[in-house]
């Protein structure tokens, strides 16, 4: 117990952009990708080599060709062609047959420019392939590990925020990968290889030419810095936006209904306002930093162009070489401004990895026993079970023994909040008890595989919750092999075949989000089907007929009987009619069994059992009367 509070305390007080990256993470999450990688990366490099050509080439054909240096002995430029390329060249005529023709020379530059956007192609729909394939492997991984996180783990995550992180968050890292992860590397290269052939023809000019680079580097991890939590506050913003928009959404009838429009709508006001100024603030910082970084790349070109004509005029350099300078200066300043860019965008991919990260890290639910998979009987068995929820220091249950055996009927009986519901999801162990044994057929559920205990229990939840898919789909949901029989058998079982029958479409009649088209003992109704179609031998009814009349649940009640004296049945309900024919009757109270054993043996008794038969009796004669009066 200590030491689960400590890594739940711990996980907490991380915020998400403080959360390190995880590269084990990074290495799954691209698996299946790395040769879109590669030739991403091989465009890459044939791009960056041919865009730096073609300044090379223009300006060889400037020294050597067009101007009239070349014949006053003048090498053309320390850049002159390979040597092969230059004894080619001299093997074809030399100079003379350049300039007569001249188009060699442009064709040259078609062919270059031709590679590169070839090259650029292939970066570009590759990285797409890589980003995408990324972007499905964390999508799966994240509704994979959602699927299978403990029970408790859902009750105290927002749904908007988890979805928020398995749709916005997966899309910030796609993008990421998609435009920004290969620009770090070309960054690189670029400002490496520039910086070899710009050295190699003067460095001094080189050293003018980059003098403001620094400058334009450091405002960008300043930059960066500024933007990184501005953009981790502005996700935070928006989830807790999608948050309350789902909310509301989900609970409009409440909303509606209790005249909470204007409350609600002050609420989301203040979210929608915050994440504007958040967003703002956002805009504002690239606004300043884009117009400022602007400014000193053209003056680093200006400065560039300068001192590259004061050289030439000097001939200290040819005017191809100077020509190869600004190219040069130009195309350095756009990937050194993005760094900005690309560092803002690592920033925001950090975090939202590191959102994505807290979901799959976050532990599975656990096989703390043997994982046994046995045939299960039915009878059931308690054994001084306590139980309290994690973050609740009072126990909902206390000291609870009881057994059933197979094919009984167990019913529940309860004030509200008294532990009924808790009590059934044990079993199913949705959550764990803290003390105590809880055995079926002799075995201790921690020792039974968790998805084959849970098969082996149909249960009816307080609060169904029906699929927005048709009412056939959503009874065999646990088989959808099942044949169409075997649905309507299990149908007239819950009394709702003759009622669905009645709808225009049948069994094909979509249920609304939530059930909405569904009136609630109807859609109680559905789920007792969908689970009967479980064929487990032990079944919990938690509450399932409140919203039944009487009859109809009594026909239920008689038809389940008929069908199935095998398995086990828990029944919670309220109703003294259901409760007297079970074969044995638990009573709680604040979380204690007080009371238990047959209906003749606790009407006997005083306590609530015989209260509440007397109270529902009393009713019973009352509006028998007054019917008989009528
Ligand atoms: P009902 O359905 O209104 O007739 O009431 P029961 O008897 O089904 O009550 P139950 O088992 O849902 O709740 C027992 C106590 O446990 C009650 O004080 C509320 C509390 N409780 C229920 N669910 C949770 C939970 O998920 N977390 C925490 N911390 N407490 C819970
Ligand atoms: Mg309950």
């Amino acid at each position: 117990m200590e030491v689960k509070k400590k890594k739940k305390k711990k996980g907490g007080e991380e915020a998400p952009e403080k959360r390190p990256v995880n590269y084990k993470l990074v290495r799954r999450i691209m698996r299946g990708t790395g040769k879109y990688f590669v030739i991403s990366a091989l465009g890459l490099i044939f791009a960056i080599v041919t865009a730096y050509l073609v300044p090379i080439v223009t300006s060889f054909t400037i020294d050597y060709v067009l101007l009239p240096y070349a014949e006053e002995g003048y090498q053309a430029g320390k850049l002159a062609m390979p040597q092969f390329i230059m004894n080619w060249i001299e093997s074809v005529g030399g100079r003379e047959f350049l300039i007569k023709h001249l188009y060699v020379m442009a064709l040259a530059l078609v062919f270059m420019t031709a590679i590169n956007a070839f090259s650029t192609y292939l970066r570009r729909s590759y990285i797409a392939y890589a980003g995408e394939g990324i972007s499905k492997n964390l999508r799966d991984d994240l509704y994979g590990h959602l699927a299978n996180l403990p029970f408790d783990y859902h009750k105290h995550v927002s749904t908007g925020d988890l979805v928020q992180r398995c749709t916005s968050d997966v899309d910030t890292v796609r993008r990421f990968i998609q435009n920004e992860l290969l620009e770090i590397i070309r960054t690189v290269l670029m400002v490496v290889i520039a910086a070899v052939i710009m050295l190699g023809i003067d460095p001094k000019l080189t050293l003018w030419s980059v003098i403001l680079m620094p400058i334009l580097a450091l405002s960008s991890f300043v930059y960066f810095k500024a933007v990184k939590t501005s953009f981790g506050e502005a996700d935070e913003s928006e989830g807790k936006l999608s948050a309350a928009i789902q909310e509301n959404l989900t609970g409009v009838r409440v909303v509606r209904a209790f005249g909470q429009q204007k409350r609600e709508l002050d609420n989301f006001t203040e979210k929608n306002a915050d994440y504007r100024k958040k967003n703002l603030k956002l805009t504002y910082l690239m606004a300043y930093y884009w117009s400022a970084s602007d400014a000193v790349g053209y003056l680093q070109i200006l400065i560039s162009l300068c001192v590259g004509v004061y050289f030439t005029i000097k001939g200290r350099i040819s005017v191809g070489e100077m020509l190869v300078f600004v190219s040069y200066t130009s195309m350095l300043t756009w990937p050194v401004r993005q760094l900005g860019r690309i560092l803002a965008d690592l920033g925001k991919a950090s975090v939202s990895l590191g959102r994505i990260d807290e979901i799959l890290s976050a532990p599975l639910e656990t096989e703390p026993g043997r994982a046994l998979t046995p045939k299960i009987e039915g009878s059931v068995e308690f054994r001084h079970v306590d139980f309290g929820y994690e973050d609740g220091t009072d126990l909902v249950l206390k000291d609870i023994s009881f057994k059933a055996k197979k094919g009984e009927t167990v019913a529940i009986l309860g004030s509200t909040g008294s532990g009924k519901s808790s009590l059934v999801q044990l079993l199913q162990r949705l959550y764990t008890c803290n003390s105590g044994e809880i055995l079926i057929d002799g075995v201790n559920i921690n020792d039974i595989e968790r998805h084959h205990l849970r098969r082996s229990i149909g249960i009816v939840l307080q609060e169904p919750f029906l699929y927005s898919r048709t009412i056939l789909e959503n009874i065999r949901i646990v088989d959808p092999e099942a044949s169409e029989e075997r649905v309507f058998e299990a149908a007239r079982i819950a009394a709702i075949h003759d009622v669905v029958q009645g709808f225009e479409k049948g069994y094909d009649t979509v249920v609304g989000e939530r059930g909405v088209t569904l009136s609630g003992g109807q859609k109680q109704r559905v789920a007792i089907a969908r689970m009967l179609m479980q064929d487990a031998p032990i079944i919990i009814l938690d509450d399932s007929m409140s919203a039944v009349d009487t009859e109809t649940d009594a026909a239920i009640r008689d038809a389940l009987n008929g069908r199935r004296d095998s398995c086990t049945t828990f029944i919670i309900s309220h109703r003294i009619t259901t409760l007297c024919r079970a074969d044995k009757i638990l009573v709680l109270e604040h979380g204690r069994l007080v009371q238990q054993g047959t209906h003749d043996e606790l009407i006997r008794q005083d306590g609530l059992y015989k209260r509440i038969a007397d109270i529902q009796n009393m009713l019973e004669d009352e509006f028998t009367e007054e019917g008989g009066e009528a």
